[in-house]
């Protein structure tokens, strides 16, 4: 059941995380270093972009990334931030983010280090110049002793043992899941701390409400197409804001279906599995929703590559259950 946190009992993110560690027998508390450095780094992070008109850091550097699509200044600076805040993390062992080609190896398991945090430093940049919400998301996997550790850290998202993100839209929203359920926190800015809001979220069922970028619709396939011509039918309602984050948050809180499926140009789809499907799946599953490829769960997908992409749907049961009575 979902309950509302109030000013009469706050909670920190930090105190949150502890206590839910305390439930593990064993617990080391090493969870709670990493949730903290991410915290750290999205408050500046956050800070940057809504100083970044101000602070004249906004359009692009001028240079494409591992992905061929061009960087802008401020996904430069929030994967310094990232990299700078959780580099010196003693339990991290490997660090992987969209911006770069290859992951840093920072520690062996040996030398302690015991997970890999994967992410996405500043999702859905581009629309950072008209003021429109952009996040952060971020992945942790545990790392098995010995092997490779760039191997390890291709594991399948099921094997996640946090996934969250950050949205900057008119609140600072950080929302985390640890596989425990879905927990959302506000960054209270007077006090400069994430404050727990919402605990045990579920995605609401019976909203009848798309979100994918209808303007591709002709390089879909033909059960998409034929599930966007079913929309239109039945008093469906339209939201896409072109910010996977901002865009997810508010099917997360409200219900109904995200969609970025194949076009013809992205055969494979255009989101990357590893820090963007991947991690928003379990939150989305964890919130009692579903996330699919089309045809299986993303959290079962066998990723082959850092930078794989993946066709994503999803959201509440009953949304994408309707879009996949199309694609069978
Ligand atoms: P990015 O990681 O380069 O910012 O790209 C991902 C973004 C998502 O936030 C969003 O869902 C999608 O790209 C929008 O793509 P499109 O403009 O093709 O609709
Ligand atoms: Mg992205």
């Amino acid at each position: 059941m979902e309950k509302r946190w109030t000013q009469d009992n706050l909670t920190s993110l930090q105190s949150s995380i502890l206590a839910e560690e305390q439930k593990h027998p064993g617990a080391t508390g090493e969870f709670t270093w990493i949730l903290s450095a991410i915290s750290l780094a999205t408050k500046a992070i956050g800070n940057k972009v809504r100083c970044a008109r101000i602070e004249d850091v906004i359009g692009e550097v001028g240079e494409t990334n591992v992905q061929g699509e061009m960087q802008h200044k401020l996904d430069v600076i929030a994967n310094e931030i990232i990299l700078r805040c959780l580099g010196d993390r003693e339990n991290i062992g490997v660090l992987a983010s969209e911006e770069n080609e290859t992951p840093f190896l920072l520690r062996s398991r040996e030398e302690g280090g015991r997970y890999a945090v994967l992410f996405d430093p500043l999702d859905g940049s581009s629309n950072v110049d008209s003021s429109v919400g952009v996040g952060t998301i971020f992945s942790v996997l545990r790392l098995p002793d010995g092997g490779s550790r760039e191997v390890a850290m291709l594991s399948p998202g099921k094997d996640q043992v946090a996934a969250g993100y950050v949205l900057y839209g008119s609140s600072t929203v950080l929302v985390l899941t640890t596989g425990n359920g879905v927990d959302m926190f506000v960054l209270d800015q007077s006090i400069g701390s994430f404050v727990l809001v919402t605990k045990g979220i579920q995605i609401p069922s019976g909203n009848k409400t798309y979100s994918i970028n209808e303007a591709y619709t002709e390089k879909f396939s033909k059960e998409i197409q034929q599930y966007l011509e079913w929309v239109h039918e039945n008093d469906y309602s339209s939201r896409y804001i072109g910010s996977m984050v901002a865009d997810v948050h508010r099917v997360l809180l409200k219900g109904g279906v995200f969609l970025y499926p194949p076009t013809k140009e992205k055969p494979e789809g255009k989101l990357r599995l590893m820090y963007e499907a991947n991690p928003m799946a379990m939150v989305i599953e964890q919130a009692g929703g579903m996330a699919v490829d089309g045809s299986k769960r993303i959290l079962e997908i066998e990723p082959s590559g850092l930078h794989e992409r993946t066709s994503v749907i999803l959201g509440s049961s009953d949304q994408v259950g309707a879009v996949l009575q199309h694609c069978s």
